[in-house]
């Protein structure tokens, strides 16, 4: 049985499982809380040196890296076809949520939904917001074009840029003017076996 090991609530932990959902694919959740530092236990590490979860592991071996997992578990699906192209599309979407959308969007979201400590971090957030709004952006400009992210069919980009994008409003962000994105939204919420996290 795939064990996945994570956090209710993080959008990081909720991109495995929501694919394995739509898969059908049974697997088994270990709640790991990071508030109270159960991801830097010697256990923990043993498993994940980065101490970081989710952490998915199959048949007594660990993947940790969300976007690692959804290409993992989506292989031989049609979220993950095999054409060439499609596959470093859909992989150039999940590289650009790492870098250029999860760093915004995610950590503003866990300083004030999560931590409550959205005074405290008003100058963190200051400077993110406006690289998180160039991020859903550049997201808007291509669902414009596309119905979903790396072209005509749904994949595992859309699954990994789901994730922090359907809950950006917990972080302050204001969805009200990316009317793409919404559209985006709904569609992959109507998607057999979906699951949102919120
Ligand atoms: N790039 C990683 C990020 C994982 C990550 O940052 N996980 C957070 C929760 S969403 C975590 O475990 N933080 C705990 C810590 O860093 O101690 C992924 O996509 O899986």
């Amino acid at each position: 049985m795939i064990k996945l090991y994570g956090m209710t609530g993080s959008g990081n932990c909720w991109k495995p499982a929501a694919l394995m959902k739509q898969l059908y694919q049974p697997f088994e959740w270990i709640e790991v809380n990071l508030l109270k530092g159960e991801s830097r236990t010697p256990a923990f590490l043993a498993l994940n040196a980065n101490g970081k979860v989710p952490l998915l592991e199959v048949d007594g071996h660990c993947l940790a890296e969300s976007n690692a997992m959804l290409c993992y578990l989506a292989e031989g699906s049609d979220l993950f076809p095999n054409d060439r192209w499609q596959r470093a599309k859909i992989l150039e979407w999940m590289f650009f949520e790492q870098y250029s959308h999860e760093p915004f969007i995610a950590t503003v979201r866990f300083w004030v939904h999560m931590l409550n400590k959205k005074d405290e971090f008003r100058d963190k957030i200051a400077e993110a917001m406006p690289k998180g709004h160039a991020a859903l952006g550049v997201m808007e400009q291509q669902l414009r074009q596309t119905p979903f992210l790396a072209g005509d069919a749904y994949s595992i980009a859309d699954i990994a840029l789901y994730a922090y994008t359907h809950v950006a409003h917990q972080g302050g962000y204001d969805l009200s003017m990316y009317p793409s994105i919404n559209a985006w939204m709904k569609r992959l919420e109507a998607q057999p076996g979906f699951e949102k996290m919120a």
